[in-house]
């Protein structure tokens, strides 16, 4: 047992106009909405890395967290760790977690003794999650820290790479498994190219492909029922990232005949990196039949790189969550946070309070997004921008139209299309009704 949060209370609902800090305000795990319990719909999980392996370095200065569990490099130090994690997530009431292999044990001195950590120190974390109930959103392997992976896994040019980075991921996939996880996570760090002058994109492309057949391959092998989910991002660490954003990562799959066994994680600041809007990636996903979860951190919209910050705005979150919802919510996936406190942010607290915030402004968010659906004038006003196409010429025209019919219909019937308002302000005002 650690004593790190031992004076940090347990976050409670207690409702909008309470003055207590450490409490809830709009996040009851019991309420109902749209028919599920509010820690149902939402699904929150902990990122155990930046939570409690970053140590709160910049590319500028060093570790700034002096926490009981450094220097990460002992098992001791990895089971003093997690049994700080758990006694965050029972503060928190947090229902799932996510790890990295790397997060969890120190790396071995070979392959083998990071593959036995990793055993260990499941089984241990296995017990903590069979004592308290909370659960795993999803695993995933570290491809991108340690300096073989420096070139890339999958994509890396040396094969030898390509077969560490494999024997990782089916490392990770029996642990995930083990501990009952709900998804398999691959975010591909390093694969992509800091200069095209050494790069050969089309052989690089084919191994990423390749490697995540095998992955699939293995998960029906295995009999995991969980979700392989790829998480785009467009660069950082790398200049160019190969799974760039959803569209990038729908045709990837497509190529190699992965769009029905693969799912994606779409993170917020990813999609911003990209030039989207993190709704756009989620109803672009929903739209394609490949949405899974989301890592719900924002970045900061300045500083131009991942700052992985709690969610603190609730009209933005409010429009990712209309998205999901309208997709039918999450099945499997869930919100992770891939949110890390700032590096001054020194006090256990903090990271109590950075969750706590976070875990109301989605619940905030949710309600507001399931009250607008529930009114439905959005959709409506939605709908009848697309009316004309309900008539029947025009879905004929969509079937099996041609040219020529085209020339026939604009021609044939004089006709002159009258532009109409997108009434987008109207929309606006209609959204900030709800938020
Ligand atoms: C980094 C990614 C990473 C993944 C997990 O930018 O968001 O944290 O979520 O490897
Ligand atoms: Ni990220
Ligand atoms: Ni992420």
């Amino acid at each position: 047992m650690t004593d790190f949060f031992e004076h940090v209370p347990t976050i409670r609902y207690e409702g909008p106009e309470t003055d207590n800090e450490y409490a809830f305000r709009h996040y009851d795990p019991d309420e109902m909405v749209m028919g599920k319990r509010m820690e149902d719909n939402l699904r929150f999980a902990v990122a155990y890395w930046h939570t409690f392996a970053w140590e709160g370095g910049d590319p500028f200065g060093g570790k700034t967290f002096e926490r009981p569990w450094h220097p990460q490099d002992t098992m001791e130090n990895a089971k003093l760790k997690a049994d700080a994690a758990f006694e965050m997530f029972a503060r928190l009431g947090q229902p799932f977690f996510c790890f990295h292999d790397a997060d969890v044990r120190p790396e071995g001195d070979t392959f083998a003794e990071s593959k036995a950590r990793l055993e260990e120190i499941t089984d241990y974390i296995g017990l903590k999650m069979e004592a308290t109930g909370t659960r795993l959103l999803w695993g995933t392997a570290n491809l991108f820290s340690h300096r073989r992976f420096m070139a890339g896994a999958a994509t890396n040019p040396d094969p030898d790479v390509f077969a560490y980075a494999g024997a990782t991921v089916k490392s990770c996939i029996d642990a995930t498994v083990k501990l009952g996880g709900e998804n398999y996570v691959l975010w591909g760090g390093r694969e992509g190219y800091e200069t095209l002058l050494n790069t050969d994109l089309k052989r690089e492309r084919e191994q990423a492909g390749r490697f995540l057949s095998m992955v699939v391959d293995y998960k029906h092998r295995i009999g995991f029922k969980g979700a392989i989910m790829i998480e785009p991002k467009p660069q950082e660490p790398t200049k160019h990232q190969y799974d760039f954003d959803v569209a990038t990562v729908y045709g990837f799959l497509k190529d190699f005949g992965l769009e029905n066994e693969v799912k994606l994680n779409i993170e917020q600041g990813h999609a911003i990196l990209a030039g989207h809007t993190f709704e756009h990636e989620i109803a672009l996903a929903a739209s394609l039949g490949v949405f899974g979860s989301i890592d719900m951190n924002r970045n900061d919209y300045q500083s131009g790189w991942d700052t992985d910050q709690f969610p603190n705005m609730h009209p933005e979150v409010a429009l990712a969550y209309y998205e999901i919802l309208k997709a039918g919510g999450f099945t499997k996936g869930g919100t992770n946070f891939d949110a890390k406190v700032r590096r001054q942010s020194l006090d256990p607290e903090d990271l109590i309070l950075a969750h706590a915030g976070a875990m109301d402004t989605c619940a905030r968010a949710f309600k507001s997004a399931a009250a607008m659906l529930a009114d439905g004038s959005l959709e409506q006003l939605r709908s009848e921008r697309y009316a004309g196409w309900d008539s029947d010429d025009a879905q004929a025209m969509l079937k099996n139209g041609t040219l020529e019919a085209c020339d026939e219909r604009i021609v044939g019937q004089s006709i002159d299309p009258e532009p109409r308002s997108g009434r987008q302000e109207r929309l606006e005002n209609l959204v900030n009704r709800f938020v």
